[in-house]
């Protein structure tokens, strides 16, 4: 909810005085006794020099105002500000650095109220922690996510959060970038007050209520009582206990080094080793592979045609078609992201049986506190509707077919649903393996057609593939980026090869690791090697875990069996009666490690720069966040491509 300003709710307010502006993009005036600090920098209020410089002036000007009893800072648009702009970490700070605004925003001797909407997320929550108290709307989020790019809080949060809501909830908080809801943030301290709507004079209310009690401002600096002497333990179990994604993290181990100062030295000292970590992270090359990912998985979502605003509507009917395993966890997706799904299925028993399949799984998220509300749950179910008349599915905006994986069902489907839906409906397939081109060209429109590849599991991977076939419209592959926006995913729209994106790098990363097999070197070694260096798995672990039939499918390709796959079915035979070597423990020489991940990376490495030239990817970056999203690959070493380029920087220094 966007806060308009000087938005009167019972507070009936003179004419607001006129805006006085202290940079491009900080303004500020004053309503009576308050004055109001306004940060609007679009999209997400990031902390630029020019937002710090205009916060810091205003701050010093309303400090020594005579007729200003209190200060209000709130963001403009959709959010409080979200963090330091990410886009000047690789410059020298310029002056006033965001740790020197928050500490004059502590020692004003008035009151400084932060209001908070939106997702007031690191330095954005840096500035509200400096702030005497803080106010939120209901809907807001708050958080200090720094380590998922690399760095930690630098502005006092390592320091400041800790006093606010002890040290074990402040330790998930940063160490996980664990966002926090406005009621847990409430709930823990982090927040004095929260509202349901109206922020703006819900803000001057608490204000005039904090002049009226003459209420002495509260330094979070100088809280002691939550940091009740943490015993060491609680950090070493804490770190020893961090997710495996976190397990080589620089950041994590430092964020949670400065929490334990923040209980074991004084405010000063400790926010000048916070300092010093963030400038030893911000200079590590982990810190460049998580920016780089960043921006590399926001880019993804653009491509040459993309059509803003595609998927009508704010609750667009979305049709499912097909008895895949996919349909119930992508229909329950589906209504959590806003949508309407219309369930088709000729079967009236089959057609039930779905529909309360779908409701269970919606009811199963509910008691996980994946849904925040019975009534919002009420409301996803109700957003549920079935039918057997395959004509319902001209309403939709899109169709979706769940059909099982082979050509013949695929094209089946397409081709009949082709008859039935809207001239602009985009008619996904969820082919996995399949050429999209054919099973397009069973289509009375194959404009329509558009490839969702959704890599396994697809409830927990946030990786989505959007095929585009040799006729597939600009339309029909927006609906697919948008679509995978409401199912929370990272779309990477491609062309239609052999395997995609995914599958095809992966398929020249299996061939090698098979070639150092051959060579002599077991399985186990070649999976702890690339486990170690970070991956979710070894490559024989994979083909375990997603099965050796697909694992052979996709060694083999479109060309059905050939030499390399069945390798992998001689394996099954010399391994472990599931059908792989055993995965025990293994320590290898760190020589040997090192040379089977170079190999294995660099020959994903090479396939990728293929698709580049091939045209079948935009960007390189593409394929990076494939395999960061949708194979295992360790984020903060950016993706293979991203990883050979800094690999083969190294050597050449
Ligand atoms: N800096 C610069 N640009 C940013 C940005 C940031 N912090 N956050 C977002 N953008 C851009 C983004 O690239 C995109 O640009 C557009 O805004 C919309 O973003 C001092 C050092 C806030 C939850 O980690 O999590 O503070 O593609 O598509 O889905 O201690 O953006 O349109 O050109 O993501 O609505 C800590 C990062 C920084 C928050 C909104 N803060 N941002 O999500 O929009 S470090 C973060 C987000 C720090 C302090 C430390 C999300 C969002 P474009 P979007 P969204």
């Amino acid at each position: 909810m966007p806060v308009s300003e000087g938005t009167a709710l019972g507070t009936q307010l003179a004419a607001p005085a006129p805006e006085t502006s202290f940079s491009s993009t900080v303004a500020a005036r004053i309503d009576a006794n308050i004055g109001f600090i306004y940060i609007d920098n679009p999209p997400v209020n990031a902390l630029s020099h020019s937002v710090r410089s205009g916060l810091s002036a205003a701050v010093r000007t309303f400090s020594d105002a005579p007729g200003v009893q209190a200060i209000i800072v709130i963001g403009k648009g959709q959010t409080f500000p979200a963090g330091a702009d990410i886009r000047e970490f690789g410059r020298p700070i310029e002056e006033p650095a965001l740790n020197a605004v928050n500490l004059s925003i502590e020692a004003c001797r008035k009151p400084v109220i932060a209001a908070i909407h939106g997702t007031a997320l690191g330095g954005g929550l840096e500035i509200a922690l400096a702030c005497h108290f803080r106010i939120a709307l209901a809907s807001a989020r708050l958080g200090l996510p720094e380590v998922k790019l690399g760095v930690i809080p630098g502005a006092g949060g390592t320091q400041r959060l800790p006093r606010l809501i002890g040290i074990e909830q402040a330790l998930r908080a940063i160490a996980t970038s664990r966002i926090l809801d406005a009621a847990e943030a409430l709930q823990l301290g982090l927040v004095d007050a929260i509202v349901a709507d109206d922020l703006h004079a819900h803000a001057i209310r608490f204000a005039q209520q904090v002049i009226a009690e003459g209420r002495p401002l509260r330094l979070v600096r100088d809280l002691q009582d939550k940091l009740a002497p943490a015993s060491a333990g609680v950090f070493d179990e804490f770190e020893s206990n961090l997710p495996a994604r976190l397990r080589n993290r620089l950041a994590a181990t430092r964020a949670i080094r400065s929490v334990r100062n923040a209980a074991a030295l004084p405010f000063d000292e400790g926010l000048r080793k916070e300092r010093e970590y963030v400038e030893e992270c911000k200079a590590s090359p982990q810190s460049a592979a998580l920016q780089y990912v960043f921006f590399a998985e926001r880019a993804a979502f653009k491509f040459d045609g993309y059509i803003a605003g595609a998927l009508a509507g704010p609750e667009p009917l979305v049709g499912i078609a097909g008895a895949g395993a996919l349909r119930t966890p992508l229909a329950a997706a589906l209504l959590i992201g806003g949508c309407r799904v219309l369930l088709f299925d000729q079967n009236a028993r089959a057609l039930s049986d779905a529909s309360s399949a779908i409701v269970e799984r919606l009811e199963r998220l509910s008691s996980k506190g994946r849904i925040a509300s019975r009534q919002e749950l009420q409301s996803f179910t109700a957003a549920l509707e079935v039918t057997s008349e395959a004509a319902s599915l001209r309403h939709c905006t899109a169709v979706i077919e769940v059909e099982p994986d082979t050509l013949s069902s695929k094209s089946a489907i397409v081709g009949a649903l082709s008859a039935q839906v809207g001239e602009k409906t985009a008619l996904i397939t969820t082919t996995a393996l399949l050429s999209v081109d054919e099973i397009a060209a069973a289509s009375r429109r194959p404009a329509n057609v558009v490839g969702m590849h959704f890599f396994i599991p697809a409830s927990t991977m946030r990786q989505v593939e959007i095929v585009r076939a040799d006729r597939s419209s600009n339309l029909a592959a927006s609906i697919a980026v948008e679509l995978s926006r409401r199912l929370e995913k990272i779309p990477v729209v491609s062309r239609d090869c052999d395997g995609f994106v995914g599958d095809r790098t992966l398929r020249a990363y299996l061939k090698e690791a098979i070639a150092i097999l051959e060579e002599g070197v077991p399985a186990a070694h070649i999976d702890a090697a690339l486990r170690d260096f970070g991956m979710a798995h070894g490559p024989f672990e994979l083909c375990d875990f997603i099965g050796l039939d697909l694992a052979q499918r996709i060694l083999d390709g479109r060309s059905g069996p050939g030499e390399t796959g069945t390798k992998l079915i001689d394996l099954q035979r010399a391994g472990t009666p599931n059908g792989m070597p055993a995965h025990a423990g293994t320590s290898i020489p760190k020589i040997l490690a090192a040379a089977i991940v170079e190999r294995c990376l660099l020959a994903a490495a090479a396939e990728a720069k293929r698709l580049v030239a091939e045209g079948i990817v935009s960007r390189p970056s593409d394929v990076d966040i494939v395999w960061v999203n949708g194979l295992g690959f360790p984020e903060h070493c950016g993706g293979p491509l991203f990883w050979a380029t800094q690999t083969t920087a190294s050597v050449q220094r």
